[in-house]
């Protein structure tokens, strides 16, 4: 039992650091942390099973910090706890070029960062993805070897977001009853009183949403322990709105929006220092304080090894699913399942749209792999994402492996972020390519964290026809392309389909979009190759010594590629086709190889239903681009490919005009 004193002495310390860290830093956000600090403490002191020295221990609880910002509360807590990541050296460091304690919480950079946050609403959002996670595992693998809370601390700003809603509406629909989100309720943000912007009954709304709401003072620890254990027993995910002082401690500054985001001052922090009775220089830890939280770090010791003892004596085919899941390792079997259905494919050539060949590999991929978890926000008919193995998950049963996220784009793709993030499960989800801008925000996030998430975004171009063009992206591959870490796939046919589903699996520092079409697409590749001839982004698929044109092509383009080398080399003007189904692939292969692919055709043209940006680099800003310089329309997909003039005619005239 921990008395008030303690209490307020080790809470204490999680506000000095924060306080401290960010004066030296002359940057930073110390409210937040000032301000939950007493919710951070009970949780971390009373509740959260972890072990610092064992950070991965896949049962553990996680923790996400929504409010990023807020980033010294984790960081003072991950030091006092004793990550060995976070030295008292690194909180010195705060915000400083190198050190892990950058100004938000990045996954990766120290152990203990469950997400990296930021970006208000991710987090929360982040959380329904593992709360999904465990409780799916938990169905799986038994509640022997999966059974934890995901906690979330929230601010106003993450509730504001309209992900949140996306996040809290699918949370309480799927009764993730171990989801506990304190909501710290401190009336400030940044320009002021929550009140000049927000007039949300945050209770009405969260219970609207199938969810269990406590409210509490967010300052008073036996309140705070009271709430998580009412929170722990309820079969609704809970919200514990916490009243709380922000900056709480700094004698001018609470309660205001000056101690949001700027160093309190040296004065204000003396200030601080007399009202809290703190006497520690800055950066130190009174040692009575700094071993009581030692000893709260230590507390789940003993669960984390009976946790060890109950996975060694499980069966070992599970132990080793197990194991073999959580390191991220795909099964042995995947590759040669893999080349054994390109074998057919060679064999049959069909001419499927390639969301159609994406449900046949993943046929393969989820007979093969028990780890992916498909879904679709509303449009698993469209994106072909569900196959026979992947029943849909519902509130009472978790058995399946299929999320219906419903029209929630952006709140699929931060949940997948989590699943992902919690480890032992592969996330693959629908949607289509257009509204990748609805979840643009946690692509991004999946590829700084460097996290495996596969997004699946069909309707692809133009040729979805008939929708027009709010549903036809035009610009949407060259945006996606232009995020760092990300694989953007296009493949052309049912054998790329399944090459770039394989190197999206195998890629497991990085998330993938793999964009498909609608509309059927002849066979490109009619010869099995062992090798994955994706896996370098590009390659010759028509070969041509000597070739006086060049056509690079990408996805249902190709076939039009392929269709113009026919009626050029009719004409006598060898030409050569190069399938470029991951442009990201392409630019990290050797200086040579590249060369090699780009030639020196007195003629380079580029093919693909969107717009150029981009393409320069491979057919040089000479190069002619056949594609898309406005937004598309609506009619029949072949009237509008004639209307745009991407068809094989044009490319032959592009070329002969080029030539003459
Ligand atoms: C998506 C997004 N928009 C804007 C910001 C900039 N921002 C950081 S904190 C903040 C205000 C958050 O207020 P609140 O959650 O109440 O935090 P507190 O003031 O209590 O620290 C804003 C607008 C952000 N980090 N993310």
């Amino acid at each position: 039992m921990i008395s008030r004193e303690k209490h307020d002495r080790m809470a204490n310390a999680i506000r000095f650091l924060s306080m401290d860290a960010v004066e030296k830093a002359n940057s930073g956000h110390p409210g937040l942390p000032m301000g939950v600090a007493d919710i951070a403490t009970v949780l971390f002191t009373r509740y959260l099973s972890f072990d610092p020295k064992h950070p991965g221990w896949p049962n553990r609880d996680r923790f996400v910090l929504s409010a990023g910002h807020g980033s010294m509360l984790l960081y003072s807590l991950l030091y006092l706890t004793g990550y060995d990541d976070i030295t008292i050296d690194e909180i010195r460091n705060f915000r400083q070029l190198g050190s892990r304690t950058a100004g938000h919480p990045e996954y990766g950079h120290a152990a203990g960062i469950e997400t990296t946050t930021g970006p208000l609403g991710q987090g929360i959002a982040n959380a329904v993805g593992m709360a999904l996670a465990e409780r799916k595992l938990g169905e799986e693998f038994g509640a022997e070897l999966m059974d934890h809370y995901t906690y979330v601390i929230a601010g106003d700003g993450c509730l504001m977001e309209g992900i949140s809603q996306e996040a809290i509406a699918l949370a309480g629909h799927l009764k993730l009853n171990k989801l506990i989100v304190f909501w710290d309720d401190n009336n400030i943000s940044i320009d002021g009183p929550i009140s000049i912007a927000d007039s949300t009954d945050q209770h009405a709304r969260f219970r609207a949403s199938k969810w269990h709401t406590i409210a509490v003072d967010g300052h008073d620890p036996e309140a705070i322990a009271a709430a998580i254990e009412e929170a722990q027993k309820s079969d609704k995910p809970t919200m514990i709105a916490c009243k709380t002082v922000i900056g709480f401690g700094a004698p001018n500054k609470a309660g205001t929006h000056k101690v949001h985001g700027s160093p309190l001052g040296a004065e204000e922090i003396a200030a601080t220092r007399k009202a809290l009775g703190w006497e520690a220089e800055p950066f130190a830890v009174p040692s009575d304080v700094l071993d009581a939280w030692r000893l709260a770090g230590l507390r789940s010791v003993k669960a984390r090894k009976e946790w060890e003892e109950r996975l060694e004596a499980a069966e070992a085919e599970k132990k080793a699913q197990f194991v073999r899941r959580f390191a991220g390792e795909l099964e042995g079997s995947l590759a040669p399942a893999i080349s054994a259905y390109k074998q057919k494919l060679a064999e049959t050539k069909p001419s499927p749209a390639t969301r159609k060949a994406s449900e046949d590999a993943l046929e393969v991929i989820n007979g093969v792999l028990a780890e992916t978890i498909g879904g679709s926000a509303d449009l698993t008919g469209s994106n072909n994402t569900k196959t026979s193995q992947t029943h849909s998950i519902t509130p009472s049963d978790f058995s399946g492996r299929y999320i219906h996220y419903g029209v929630r784009e952006h709140g699929m793709a931060a949940a997948m972020n989590g699943i992902a993030l919690h480890g032992g499960l592969i996330p693959y989800s629908g949607g289509f390519l257009i509204f990748s801008d609805y979840c643009r925000p946690s692509i991004r996030l999946a590829a700084l964290m460097g996290i495996r998430v596969i997004h699946v975004l069909t309707h692809d171009s133009i040729g979805l026809g008939e929708d027009g063009p709010t549903h036809q992206p035009v610009e949407h591959l060259a945006s996606l392309r232009a995020i760092p870490n990300l694989l953007v796939f296009r493949p052309a046919d049912a054998t790329e389909t399944a090459e770039c589903w394989q190197l999206a699996l195998e890629s497991r520092k990085r998330p993938s979009a793999i964009a498909l079409t609608r509309q059927n697409l002849m066979a490109v590749r009619t010869e099995y190759k062992e090798e994955n001839l994706c896996a370098r982004g590009a390659y010759d698929l028509i070969p041509a010594s000597a070739a006086q044109v060049t056509v690079f092509a990408t996805g249902s383009e190709v076939e039009i590629a392929v269709k113009a080398s026919q009626a050029l080399a009719a004409k006598g003007i060898s030409t050569r086709v190069v399938s470029v189904p991951c442009v990201e692939l392409f630019a990290e292969q050797s200086e040579e190889y590249q060369q090699a692919i780009i030639g020196n055709s007195p003629v380079k043209i580029a093919v693909e239903a969107g717009v150029r940006q981009g393409w320069d680099h491979i057919i040089g800003s000479d190069g002619t681009f056949v594609g898309m310089s406005s937004f598309g329309a609506s009619g029949p997909y072949k009237d509008l490919y004639k209307h745009f003039g991407i068809t094989p005619e044009a490319v032959v005239a592009a070329a002969e005009a080029k030539l003459s």
